[in-house]
């Protein structure tokens, strides 16, 4: 397994100001390389990277954020950004055909990992979960290619590494450090990936075990491994899911707390930026970005940038009404 590191190359007269002016990639197997060489790369490295948040849809908003980050990148002389969405790319809002289909065009440029509206969709195109009153992803499976679209969203991640952070859906448990969160998440995607997707899908749903244990095995393991990248918001102290409360973070059942508050967690070295948790809204700390800002409640959509959490945001209308 392999990360993309891209190193900004010089020199002009404007590398001393850090701006990047050319991009040239290096593979470097993330095992390979120790944290000060990463860092070395990251802080020498003047990269363009955007995070954004729960998409849900809300294509026309998405398509604007773009342009502005294009707009920014050209006024400050960096290459094209490279973007990475948080997940939930689809569902509840007006556009999920077009979001899917302008995701999957944007090519390398861009990484998605997979939120719990994008495995509802893929588990509804098998004929698997209910239907809920306010999905909107029929124009999806009724598309002339519904095929390559859910193909290459099958292909994406549960958890994704670039530029030093750990991108997911949601959150990881508090028992797991981050090379963990990657090795567990590509047991889901090779499921997910390989011939048997749709029988797996099958029984995917459930909220047991609540809990993980590093013993646990075949479709319960990976019920755990979803669960927790794709619908954390509380957990335990011992890392026992919660999967009832959905309000902020201040409305915690007694023994439970916001997954990145646990004592002790162990990727708590690691920056990681998830989406998922609209009434937790913007949140930006050393080692984490949380990105839904609630686009398709009426809220915004929002991509922050790795290397100096530069915040760009575009005003949503409200397309759904909570409850
Ligand atoms: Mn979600």
């Amino acid at each position: 397994m392999a990360i993309v590191v891209r190193v900004g190359h010089l020199p002009s007269p404007d590398a001393t100001k850090g701006t990047a002016l050319g991009l040239a990639s290096a593979h470097i197997p993330y095992n390979a390389a120790t944290p000060s060489q990463l860092f070395e790369l990251i802080t020498y490295s003047p990269m363009n990277t955007f995070v954004i948040g729960d998409l849900q849809g809300c294509q026309q908003q998405a398509s604007e954020l773009l342009q502005q980050i294009d707009a920014l990148s050209a006024r400050e002389g960096r290459a094209a950004a490279t973007i990475l969405l948080a997940g939930d790319l689809v569902n509840r809002g007006p556009q999920s055909l077009q979001a899917l289909r302008h995701a999957r065009a944007l090519g390398p440029r861009l990484q998605a990992v997979l939120g719990n509206h994008d495995l509802h969709l893929l588990a509804r195109s098998v004929g698997v979960g209910r239907e809920h009153v306010s999905d909107t992803i029929a124009p999806i499976l009724a598309a002339p290619d519904r095929t390559e679209l859910l193909d290459w969203l099958r292909q994406r991640p549960l958890a994704y590494l670039h530029e030093g952070v750990l991108l997911v859906h949601a959150g990881v448990l508090p028992q797991w450090t981050c090379e963990q969160t990657l090795a567990l998440a590509h047991e889901v995607e090779t499921v997910l990936r390989g011939p048997d997707w749709g029988d797996f899908l099958r029984e995917m749903y459930g909220n047991t075990p609540a809990i993980w244990h590093d013993d646990l095995r075949g479709t319960e393991r990976l019920r755990c491994i979803i669960n927790g990248l794709t619908r954390l918001r509380f957990c335990s102290q011992e890392g026992e899911i919660d999967f009832l409360t959905k309000e902020g973070a201040d409305a915690a059942r007694p023994g439970f707390m916001p997954w990145f508050e646990v004592p002790g967690r162990k990727s708590a070295d690691t920056t990681i930026a998830f989406g998922h948790w609209s009434t937790l809204g913007l949140l930006l700390r050393e080692n984490l970005i949380g990105l839904d800002t609630g686009c398709v409640w009426g809220g915004k959509l929002s991509a922050v940038r790795i290397d100096d959490r530069k915040l760009l945001q575009v005003a949503c209308p409200q397309h759904r009404v909570p409850g």
